[in-house]
């Protein structure tokens, strides 16, 4: 089962074993070659050209070093000891190990005694070098958010180096290679699709390269979600933060003709519409649509609209979609017990205008520290959320949906055949539950990468699976799907269940196998028992419609959402009041992690 593959590459605990097992293996591959090497020069030792430079230039410094002898590890001993032996004034060395594997010892000796170890046949000495494990082991982040959320547990594996992402799009406001935490993120060059003015190639707004730093950015201590893999940088937000629909549009038209070409699984939009809309008519849910429906997953930001944590409707695009994942900011409380979080009490959650509930999953998305380029309008509009040079502290629903598109992204590494209704269906069935949130707030619950991971071999419900049997083609248009938004109206207009019946009996019986959180009345109840709204809306649909008609093709103006949120003025109050730095790990933070078979940080 593919299960226990994924459980399988997880080591049980961070042992220091563990830990000493891998050094040893990568020793040995090490060494082979140097041993071939050593007898094809006909028995005379060989010594690292480094010893050698170390014991000229300073021959008394005491030098960590490796002595393997072609005739093991007696033969090591015996060369360590003459060569600690020599009565040259600079002491004696130190046996620290036997590496009986390798037929060598690990010692220490003054750095002029290579010479007596270069006189003696059949030895191979190198240096006892601090191992750069890998690239992927150096991954870490100063906050809590990428531990929580089970994301720095797909960081690395057992043996390293970890599965690539998938490439992920990022529609937002662009990327600034400037920044260190992004130089060389990006798969290609920026694709330039904003039409507003003004507009700095890069990122001159900056909301862009934050979100995309969070995503994977490999900045030192802020690593992103998905470090592994590339990004593609689409920008469609002017330097003020401003982006027009069609604009939107475009780059889901981009990604759908490019995403074979590149790889693009996930795309991620930290934006939203300032329109209210159904997402039958409106054009970039249909957007977005298309991009699912042609395999690539779909994540973007509940919107932080929400006031003081109660529900509200969920009513711009893309985020009142029913088939993409939409995520709401979890405010984690700083702490990695899970007891305390809840959603930011900005993040929007509740019922979009067609009654489904949004959002699907939370994700940290408070006080989250991301890149910034120098000269940015964010830097400039939040000089009192500086974190350290380059980093800002933010909030916002558009800085908790990178974190998911990450996992995603995670998962799909694992797994490259996920549909992105298996992939949604994984981020739900993996997500916890969260006593402290008011149901239905954090949708599911809150994201836990590593669970989903652990759920990939089994059988994932299709929490799309209602919605996919109103899915049509037009060959002669076009290969993909598209919803059949007439058929689906109908089916509505004529049954006021047909939530009830159609919907949910396919939602909870495709996931019979599952018990917690299908059987999670509050969800259920929540969503079907909450006839008034439903009702409202199931039996306006002839106004609807007119109403559908006359705000569709309105070309809005867009919003990137942290900045309404952070530029609205009370959020921002609210979130900059907060001394910097927040939301930090921990040491006990790190020895608790350590028990969580979900969220262990692999060694
Ligand atoms: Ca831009
Ligand atoms: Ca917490």
């Amino acid at each position: 089962m593919l299960n226990d593959a994924v459980n399988s590459r997880t080591p049980p605990v961070s042992s220091p074993l563990h830990r000493f097992a891998k050094t040893i293996c990568l020793l040995a591959v090490c060494l082979v070659s140097l041993a071939w090497i050593g007898n094809a020069g006909a028995a005379a030792a060989v010594i690292d050209s480094s010893l050698l430079a170390a014991a000229k230039a300073n021959p008394a410094q005491s030098a960590r070093m490796i002595i393997l002898s072609t005739n093991g590890v007696t033969d090591a001993t015996g060369a360590f000891n003459t060569a600690s032996a020599v009565k040259d004034g600079y002491g004696v060395g130190t046996l620290r190990m036997q590496l009986s594997l390798v037929g060598g010892v690990a010692v220490t000796l003054p750095a002029a005694r290579v010479s007596t170890l270069a006189k003696i046949s059949g030895l191979t000495v190198t240096p006892d070098a601090t191992l750069k494990q890998t690239a992927f082991d150096n991954y870490s982040n100063v906050q809590l958010w990428p531990y929580l959320s089970g994301i720095a547990h797909l960081w690395t594996y057992q043996w390293n180096p970890a599965p690539p992402t998938p490439t992920i799009a990022v529609v937002d406001s662009g990327v600034s290679t400037s920044v260190p935490a992004m130089a060389s993120r990006l798969l290609i060059p920026q694709v330039n699709l904003c039409s507003l003015a003004p507009n700095s190639s890069g990122d001159g707004d900056g909301h862009g390269t934050f979100v995309s730093s969070l995503l994977a950015g490999v900045g030192s201590g802020h690593v992103g979600a998905a470090p592994n893999g590339k990004l593609i940088s689409l920008d469609v937000v002017n330097d003020q933060g401003e982006a027009s629909t069609s604009d939107v549009i475009a780059a889901a038209q981009w990604i759908v003709d490019h995403h074979w070409q590149y790889n693009i699984k996930v795309a991620n939009f930290s934006l939203q519409s300032t329109t209210p809309s159904h997402f039958v008519n409106d054009p970039l849910d249909k957007a977005v649509e298309k991009l699912w429906f042609s395999g690539v997953v779909v994540v973007t930001a509940a919107g932080n609209y929400g006031v003081d944590g109660q529900p509200t409707s969920v009513r711009y695009a893309p985020g009142n979609d029913p088939f993409v994942i939409t995520v709401g900011a979890l405010d984690n409380k700083g702490t990695l017990n899970r007891s305390d979080d809840a959603a930011a009490p900005w993040s929007t959650w509740g019922y979009t205008l067609d009654g489904f509930a949004k959002p699907e999953l939370a994700a940290s998305g408070r006080y989250m520290v991301g890149a910034v380029p120098a000269g940015s309008t964010l830097l400039k509009q939040f000089p009192n959320n500086v974190f350290s040079p380059g980093y800002l502290e933010l909030s916002g629903t558009s800085f908790a949906a990178p974190v998911v598109a990450g996992a995603a992204a995670q998962l799909l590494a694992l797994h490259p055949e996920l549909t992105p209704d298996q992939v949604k269906g994984a981020l739900l069935l993996g997500s916890e539950q969260t006593p402290a949130a008011a149901a239905g707030s954090l949708g599911a619950g809150e994201l836990n990468t590593g669970k989903s991971a652990s759920l990939l071999g089994g059988t994932l419900p299709n929490p799309n699976a209602a919605l996919n049997s109103y899915l049509a083609y037009d060959w002669s248009v076009s290969p993909i799907a598209y919803f059949d938004s007439d058929k689906w109206t109908k089916a509505i207009a004529g049954n006021a269940s047909w939530d009830a019946t159609s919907w949910e009996a396919k939602w909870w019986t495709s996931a019979s196998q599952e018990t917690k959180w299908w059987t999670s009345a509050a969800w259920e109840t929540k969503w079907w028992t909450s006839v008034s709204q439903e009702t409202k809306w199931w039996t306006s649909v002839a106004g609807v419609t007119k109403w559908w008609t006359s705000t569709s093709t309105t070309d809005a103006a867009w919003v990137a959402q942290s900045q309404t949120d952070q530029r609205n003025g009370t959020l921002a109050q609210a979130d900059t009041t907060t001394t910097l730095p927040g939301y930090l790990i921990t040491k006990p933070d790190f020895a608790a992690l350590l028990l969580d078979p979900y969220l262990a940080p692999a060694p």
